[in-house]
């Protein structure tokens, strides 16, 4: 495969070439993608220098398969114009997910919908990725009727500037500021921007509607608050699930032990439950905290833990890309 990743000097982009370097993704030409102030720089890819070559560049080159994580309006231009020549897209941003047109796509769950006419395939956003890792499994034993997510998620999610300001915060040096106030000894409660009708961030109303799509189903209702915290590992959710049916919790912890993917850590004997700062570098979604919901019959309370450049980004978008490779559905 003749790979293009789209975005490759930036936060998600390093983290892909590593991904798609350890899970030795079969490529036989790496084509980096970067800004016009990238151009000519390198990148190192299983110890190789690339060049840093423009859209264009790239696009003449006909990829089989380009990864893109530099941001929506980037994804929006350009992604046509791969698909274009007949290069499928995997894309990491918020352009396309929605779209009626294009695959919203968490591997584990609904790969099974991907043909050779999908050319842009939509990777999910991080926070939903990691929730619905969890609720697929349980809404297909029980039925999920409604669902209370609040985020805790990483500096990371908002790229290479925001990291650097947190150290910069943390370090006493003056920085530019992403946010629009400190983040380090803070924490935000606003992801992405806000909606002028709803007064939701964008950010909850992925966390709202891209779960729908991935799962295939209408009728389960999700409200969000996401805050920015000052963390570098992963995002962390608190999540209240409620159930059509009765559960049993040990049949949960089982159903979710069962799931690919996922990894549960639940036992307040020993303290072990989820955290952002062990799920950094790792692929698995993890779960804890796993209670039932006393004030509300067949509810349940969790934490949910991933990180967000992995399982909710990099990782997930190569799991795409391995799929259609395996399927035959690419180059
Ligand atoms: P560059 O490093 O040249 O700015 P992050 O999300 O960590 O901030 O990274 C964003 C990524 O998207 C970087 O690789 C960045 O490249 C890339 N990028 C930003 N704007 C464009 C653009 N217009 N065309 C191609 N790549 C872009
Ligand atoms: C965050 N979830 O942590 C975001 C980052 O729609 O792909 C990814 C935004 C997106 O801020």
């Amino acid at each position: 495969m003749r790979i293009a990743v789209v975005g490759a000097t930036g936060m998600v982009g390093r983290v892909m070439l590593q991904v798609l370097e350890e899970r030795n993704f079969p490529i036989t030409e790496i084509i980096p993608v970067a800004s016009e102030r990238s151009i000519g720089k390198t990148i190192e890819y299983k110890e190789k220098e690339y060049k840093i070559v423009s859209m264009q560049d790239a696009v003449e080159m006909r990829p089989d398969i380009a990864i893109f994580s530099a941001g929506g309006e980037t994804s929006k231009q350009w992604a046509p114009k791969f698909a274009e020549v007949g290069t499928t897209v995997i894309d990491n941003s918020s352009a396309w997910r929605m779209d009626p047109n294009c695959p919203l796509i968490v591997p584990e769950i609904n790969a099974d919908i991907l043909t050779t006419n999908d050319k842009i395939i939509a990777n999910p956003n991080c926070s939903t990725i990691q929730l619905v890792m969890v609720l697929n499994p349980l809404h297909k034993k029980y039925g999920i009727k409604r669902v209370v997510v609040s985020t805790y998620q990483s500096v990371t999610g908002t790229g290479k500037d925001a990291v650097e300001q947190l150290n910069g915060e943390i370090e006493g040096r003056d920085v530019a500021k992403v946010y629009p106030y400190q983040i380090f000894k803070n924490a935000l409660p606003h992801c992405d921007v806000f909606d002028e009708e709803t007064g939701y961030t964008k950010e909850e109303l992925k966390l709202t509607r891209e779960p729908r799509k991935i799962m295939r189903v209408e009728e389960m209702n999700i409200t969000a608050t996401a805050v920015r915290v000052p963390v570098q590992g992963g995002h962390s959710e608190s999540v209240n699930i409620e159930f059509e049916n009765d559960f049993d919790l040990g049949e949960v912890r089982k159903l979710l032990a069962e799931q690919e993917g996922v990894i549960v850590q639940d036992n307040p004997d020993t303290n072990t439950y989820p955290m952002a700062f062990y799920s950094e570098g790792k692929d698995d979604v993890f779960v804890g905290r796993i209670r039932r919901d006393l004030s509300q019959p067949n509810a349940l309370n969790c934490w949910i833990v991933a990180d967000n450049l992995r399982k909710g980004a990099a990782t997930n978008a190569v799991q795409i890309a391995e799929y259609l490779v395996k399927h035959k559905l690419v180059g």
